[in-house]
């Protein structure tokens, strides 16, 4: 059954005509406040500002929700799996360094606070946890399941993963042991070959069908059924797989790739299968991966079925500071003139990605992280013009999950002098990764509470509330290639990013975007 968020549980109530609160919703509206630019025949702009009303409605109701993870017995399935239960179960273990305590650091969700405004008496900045600006699910309360192509229970595969301290793992070890994977979807030319040793919890069929899909759906209902759950969202971070190539007639449309489905066509990857089951059955699907799991066709059913997905890949460690300091260079007015990206790394990611193909998807998504930037700067870059940008990525075993991104920036700066920047960031892959799968799961189900209308120029609404896209571009934050909707750029900024997540929320509770002028600080 659902639980209700009582009123009194609000850290904070918005005191204003645009905002009311009834037991199950909260309604707000909202000023848009944009800018229209029309460019003039003498080559100059001419700026009008423009407003559009919105009506935004939340369902406080925090559902019951269930995560199930595609790939759950790898080092993300399995470390997120175990520092939920390390978090539910408030844990601490003994580390050389002395106890440590379950947290949910590097969660925007869990460990990041926003600006609710001033303290109307020491004109102080009031923040408030992320999680507190909307009724949202908490994570300890996640129900959690999945499907992965090898058998071996949560405490073996959080074993194989090397991940975690082994004083933590004795204390979560009988509940891991106890979650075993649903078998799943195994199209080896996807995959790399090195993976082949783990596969042995396979359904039969080595091709998309749809019996792949209708089993997919019933996992899903079953699971819900079993634990009583009002919401499923699925989640892919198994291996990252090939691009699929794009072929007119099998993957360019939903009727199509319908039919190639049906029909067993080679080119439809199990990650696609699984995207098309969750979006039939109304759950919101999310590619933690590079590949092209959307092909247009999965885009057009998602829409035609007012599903929700987001992708593509998680912004971890390499990409994240990347695209927060060449945001920073470039908005600098300092001319960025190269990145060059080494990884090593000795996961079964790393093992995976060792083979051309998989590492062409992760070379794609990983390279494609700055071009808004360069392209929002014509003071620095000509038409056309782009830094040189090179990724590497090289499978060294012995440094497990402890991947190493070395970066050099290099710029040109006043007078033709340079600045070099190197970076040696070592990222605890898993444990950077599974803040952002709880991210995606809590941002997606609220996304999934939230309804809009329009008001016309003269005051009328549409009839009816409607949902969001189907493509959730507002997770961008913790994704590196950002799926958006068909037709809309791509923001790879992380400020921007984290700006639109944070104040679309605050959108619907009627407060305005921060803009960060703190005139009661300047004009007095
Ligand atoms: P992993 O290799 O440890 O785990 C992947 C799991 O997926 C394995 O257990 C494998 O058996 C399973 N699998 C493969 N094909 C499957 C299928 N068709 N159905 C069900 N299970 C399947 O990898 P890890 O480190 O957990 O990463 C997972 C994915 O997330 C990779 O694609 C990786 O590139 C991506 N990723 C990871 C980041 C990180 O920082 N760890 C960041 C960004 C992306
Ligand atoms: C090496 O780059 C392996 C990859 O899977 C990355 O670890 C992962 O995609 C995280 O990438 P980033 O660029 O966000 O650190």
């Amino acid at each position: 059954g659902s639980t209700t968020a009582p009123a009194n549980k609000d850290l904070f109530k918005v005191n204003s005509p645009n905002v009311v609160y009834t037991d199950n919703e909260i309604r707000s509206k909202y000023t848009y406040r944009t800018t229209l630019v029309n460019e003039t025949a003498d080559g100059k702009f001419e700026a009008t500002p423009k407003e559009t009303v919105y009506d935004f409605k939340v369902d406080r109701k925090v559902p019951k929700t269930g995560m199930m993870l595609v790939g759950w017995g790898g080092n993300n399935g399995t470390t997120v799996t175990a520092g939920i239960i390390a978090n539910r179960r408030g844990l601490v273990w003994e580390t050389r360094e002395g106890p440590r305590a379950a947290n949910y650091y590097g969660s925007v969700v869990m460990g990041s606070t926003v600006k609710l405004g001033t303290n109307a008496k020491t004109s102080k900045d009031v923040n408030i946890p992320f999680h507190d600006i909307l009724p949202m699910v908490h994570p300890n309360d996640l129900v959690i399941g999945g499907w992965d192509i090898s058998g071996l229970n949560l405490a073996k595969a959080m074993d194989r993963a090397a991940v975690l301290e082994p004083t933590l793992k004795e204390q979560v070890k009988k509940e891991m042991a106890s979650l075993v994977p649903l078998p799943s979807i195994y199209y080896p030319d996807f995959i790399a070959a090195n993976q082949e040793d783990r596969a042995d919890n396979l359904l039969e069929g080595s091709k998309a069908c749809m019996e792949h899909v209708e089993q997919i759906r019933k996992d899903i209902r079953d699971f819900k059924v079993t634990n009583n759950l009002d919401k499923v969202i699925v989640q892919w971070t198994a291996n990252t797989e090939r691009f699929a190539d794009l072929i007119p007639g099998i993957n360019d449309t939903a009727a199509n790739l319908m039919n190639a489905i049906k029909n067993g066509h080679e080119e439809v990857a199990p990650s696609t299968v699984f995207a098309v089951a969750c979006i039939l059955e109304g759950v919101p699907f999310i590619n933690g991966s590079p590949q092209n799991t959307f092909v247009p066709g999965a885009i057009e059913l998602a829409e035609k079925h007012n599903a929700f997905i987001g992708g593509d890949d998680f912004k971890s460690g390499q990409t994240k500071m990347k695209s927060a300091l060449v945001d920073f260079l470039i908005s600098a007015g300092i001319k960025l003139t190269s990145i060059a990206s080494y990884n090593h790394l000795g996961n079964n990611d790393g093992k995976n990605l060792s083979s051309q193909k998989q590492f062409r998807s992760k070379e794609i998504s990983k390279s494609n992280v700055v071009d808004d930037m360069v392209e929002a700067n014509s003071v620095l870059y000509k038409k056309g013009e782009h830094p040189d940008h090179t990724v590497v990525i090289k499978y060294m075993p012995a440094i497990g999950d402890n991947k190493r991104a070395l970066d050099e920036y290099y710029a040109e700066i006043f007078m033709g002098g340079h600045q070099t920047i190197s970076i040696f960031n070592v990222c605890e892959d898993s444990l950077l990764a599974s803040p952002l799968i709880i991210d995606l799961v809590v941002v997606a189900e609220v996304m999934t509470r939230i309804q809009w209308k329009a008001h016309s120029s003269d005051g009328a609404t549409t009839k009816d509330f409607k949902n969001f896209h189907s493509v959730l571009s507002i997770l961008s934050f913790m994704l590196k290639a950002p799926l958006t909707p068909p037709g809309t750029p791509v923001i790879n900024a992380l400020a921007k990013q984290r700006s639109a997540l944070v104040n679309i929320f605050k959108a619907c509770v009627g407060l305005e975007p921060e803009n960060d002028m703190t005139l009661e600080h300047k004009l007095f």
